[in-house]
């Protein structure tokens, strides 16, 4: 670390060295160590292609991997620094939006660290998704300025160009190295078009929807709610697949490996459909090279393996055949011919590629057409097999697995919590850092009665830490010794922040009647709603209403806070996952397939207050229940009402009268003096007439275990042995486990 002890002597003396010069010293240190670092090499290569690559900055997770992070602090801390003031510097790549994104972002970096060749392969959004301000308790959204020198990514030069029918767009490469934690590395490749314009972008984020040359890389999920913005996505994923492709086979040939053995050299990894047509693209390309069509399907099948990361109807694309006769011409003859070669396998229509709509269901393209499908967590595996994809279950039971997703702790426990990380290190010794697994020797402890102490008091540290951040951020105030209970993740209804919502007026109305909680609560949001998702966006508005009222009401604003992060992404994460006493996971049962913010609470030891939903379920199993508090509708009752039809929320709202009085305060006096009476009106209307996501199923019995969570972390002591036991057990969510899953079933990389 020469460069770093040359500069400390030049700049500290004088005294002048600001937080950027020391950022641009270590971004610099890092690259010069990064670009020294080996590649991984195989004889055969994974490529991880996805819309999102949800990274977080990258400079502590870099040191951490490089292996200097001890030695870095130190000097920052000599230069009058802490290193989150260093790591603030950094902006945070704005390259995905939710789970799936931050998923891949985790296994790259598990990859890399399994010492597994395996590349990333994407898009390189300038403005990314949105930045999210809060303006008249409204979310507005903002292009998300990050790109920015000195970056983490290196253009390279690149031939690849990608047709259209009007237009050949030009691509230009950015390459970013990944380190494996104390090992080689690999590369997550990014692709821009060369003729982008961000200058297109005006008043937030409108922009013309058909300068495709110009708007292509602009924004991650751009606004789908009419036909132009449809056809954008599509023009964004062929670009990204064509590239994608182009380069894969490329490497192929420069290794002299022969195509027609493509799958003894290559797994393509698809993350949820937005990559789907790389199947297509492939295909059209291997035809190009001289082969047969039959030959160049069997090749692909058996090299393409697809990830589903959710059920929810919406969220599986189909594509009407004229938007892909308009965008990707050269494609449809390749469809048409699957469609046919699909139904000589099945004559279900349920299992057709184009449906009787005209519409291409991008999912039935991998399932048919790759060779593994699999869910995220047991339970939603489960449900694909059993209910939502039961006929292709029937038809290719060898091609389903389950792969429980997990989470990098280098990032989620080593960076973003020092001193639990230490400690741990003092109680189990190094062990953990290569074998999450080993955390259970932490279950020793639970009689220790200083250790479980020293849990607590970091958990407080911790506390602090994010009291003062909130506060420089956006300047609120919150009590340290209150409850800190967190729902941190998008915003949508299945989600169910708006049955959160309704408890606090429930705790609200309480505090008006005299019922004060022994101790003060705080309830933490942070939260980004799809900017044409109305409701969602009602929601996130009933929530900054209910912070003001609360805020300015004397009589409760000692006990009760809501403190509504704005802007959440990676970088709030890792600040408010650490400081957090209650985990809220309370989606609809059978809605979430898995989550993996739960997985980071847990790690942290915050007690989950849960459904019975996805990767909850193994987090009680694992954690124990009695270490976790979990309540609601089990998934299969949820699933018959959906098949039933018989939920009707209005039914809960006229025959209960404390749901009656909670709803009614949506759009009562409190509420419409300072909020918007349109949208206050149409979330009511909403929860009464629709509800499509059973808030009111469950509303009861989740303010009655929310009650007991609540007095029960008054005994302090039983809280930090249900602490310990989640840490304890936290260790099979590690995302090397998943990608050694991955691996040993899907991949088979040596
Ligand atoms: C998410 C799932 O909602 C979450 O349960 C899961 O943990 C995560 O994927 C990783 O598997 N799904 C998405 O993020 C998702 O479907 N995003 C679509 C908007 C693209």
């Amino acid at each position: 670390m020469e460069e770093f002890l040359k500069y400390t002597k030049q700049k500290a003396v004088k005294g002048k060295a600001s937080a950027q010069d020391i950022y641009r010293i270590l971004v610099k240190e890092c690259k010069k160590r990064m670009e020294k670092t080996p590649y991984v090499e195989g004889d055969k290569k994974l490529y991880y292609i996805s819309a999102e690559f949800l990274l977080g900055k990258m400079l502590s997770s870099n040191l951490i991997n490089l292996g200097i992070y001890d030695e870095a602090v130190a000097f920052v801390e000599k230069m009058g620094y802490t290193m989150a003031e260093i790591q603030d510097v950094e902006k945070e790549p704005s390259l995905g939006n939710g789970g799936l994104g931050r998923l891949a972002a985790c296994f790259l970096d598990s990859i890399a660290s399994l010492n597994l060749c395996g590349d990333g392969i994407g898009l390189f959004y300038h403005f990314g998704l949105f930045e999210q301000k809060f303006v008249n308790h409204k979310q507005m959204e903002l292009p998300n300025v990050w790109i920015e020198e000195p970056s983490w990514f290196t253009k390279k030069d690149t031939d690849i160009q990608v047709s259209f029918p009007h237009m050949t767009l030009k691509a230009v490469q950015y390459d970013m190295d990944v380190i494996g934690y104390h090992g080689k590395k690999n590369t997550l490749h990014l692709f821009d078009v060369e003729s982008v314009d961000e200058s297109i972008v005006k008043d937030g984020i409108s922009f013309d929807k058909t300068a495709i040359d110009k708007n292509l890389t602009l924004f991650l999920y751009p606004d789908d709610s009419d036909d132009d913005g449809r056809l954008l996505r599509i023009y964004q994923q062929y670009f990204m697949v064509s590239c994608g492709a182009q380069m894969i086979l490329a490497d192929c040939k420069k290794k002299g490996y022969p195509l027609d053995k493509l799958y003894e050299h290559v797994v393509i990894q698809i993350n949820d459909t937005h990559p789907t047509m790389v199947i297509l693209e492939l295909i059209r390309l291997l035809r190009e090279e001289g082969m047969s069509l039959k030959k160049a399907c069997a090749i692909v099948e058996k090299s393409c393996a697809y990830t589903n990361h959710t059920i929810l109807a919406e969220a599986l694309e189909t594509w009407p055949m004229a938007y892909l006769k308009t965008v990707v011409p050269q494609l449809v003859e390749i469809i048409e011919a699957l469609d046919l070669a699909a139904a000589q396998r099945s004559d279900l229509p349920s299992l057709a590629i184009i449906g009787e709509d005209e519409r291409v269901h991008m999912a039935h393209i991998d399932i048919h057409f790759g060779k593994s499908i699999n869910g995220v967590a047991k339970l939603h595996t489960e449900i694909l097999k059993e209910s939502e994809l039961h006929d292709f279950y029937n038809l290719y039971p060898e091609k389903f697995n389950n792969k429980t997703n997990g989470i990098t702790f280098r990032r989620w426990l080593y960076s973003c919590n020092p001193q639990l990380t230490h400690q741990i290190e003092k109680w189990i010794g190094k062990d953990f850092y290569e074998d999450a697994s080993k955390l259970t020797e932490l279950s020793k402890l639970k009689n220790d009665e200083e250790a479980l102490q020293t849990l607590l008091d970091i958990k407080q540290i911790k506390k602090q830490e994010w009291v003062e951040h909130i506060y420089r951020k956006q300047g609120i105030v919150i009590n340290p010794d209150s409850i800190f209970d967190t729902q941190v993740k998008r915003l949508h209804e299945y989600k169910r922040q708006q049955m959160n919502a309704l408890y606090i007026i429930y705790k609200y109305l309480k505090v008006k009647a005299g019922e004060k909680p022994v101790r003060p609560i705080t309830f933490i949001f942070g939260a980004k709603a799809a900017p044409a998702y109305t409701i969602a966006k009602d929601i996130i508005h009933v929530l900054l209403c209910l912070q003001d009222i609360i805020a300015n009401d004397e009589e409760v604003s000692p006990y009760l806070q809501i403190c509504f992060i704005e802007n959440y992404n990676v970088s709030e994460a890792e600040k408010v996952i650490p400081a957090s006493d209650i985990s809220e996971q309370i989606s609809l049962a059978s809605k979430e397939a898995s989550g993996t913010g739960n997985m980071k609470f847990m790690l942290n030891g915050a007690l989950t207050l849960g459904t019975r939903d996805g990767a909850n379920v193994e987090i009680a199993q694992l954690a124990g229940e009695e270490n976790c508090t979990m309540f609601g509708k089990s998934s299969d009752e949820v699933i018959e009402h959906y098949a039933k039809q018989d939920y009707c929320s209005k039914d809960f709202y006229e025959q209960d009268e404390l749901i009656h009085t909670l709803v009614d305060f949506l759009i009562g006096e409190e509420m419409t003096s300072i909020g918007d009476e349109t949208s206050l009106s149409r979330f009511y209307h909403e929860l009464l007439n629709k509800d499509w996501f059973m808030t009111l199923l469950d509303l009861r019995e989740y303010i009655d275990v929310k009650e007991h969570m609540l007095e029960a972390y008054e005994d302090r002591h039983a809280w930090s042995v249900k602490m310990l036991e989640n840490i304890a057990h936290s260790g099979f969510f590690s995302s090397d486990r998943t990608i050694e899953d991955y691996n040993r079933e899907i991949w088979k990389l040596s």
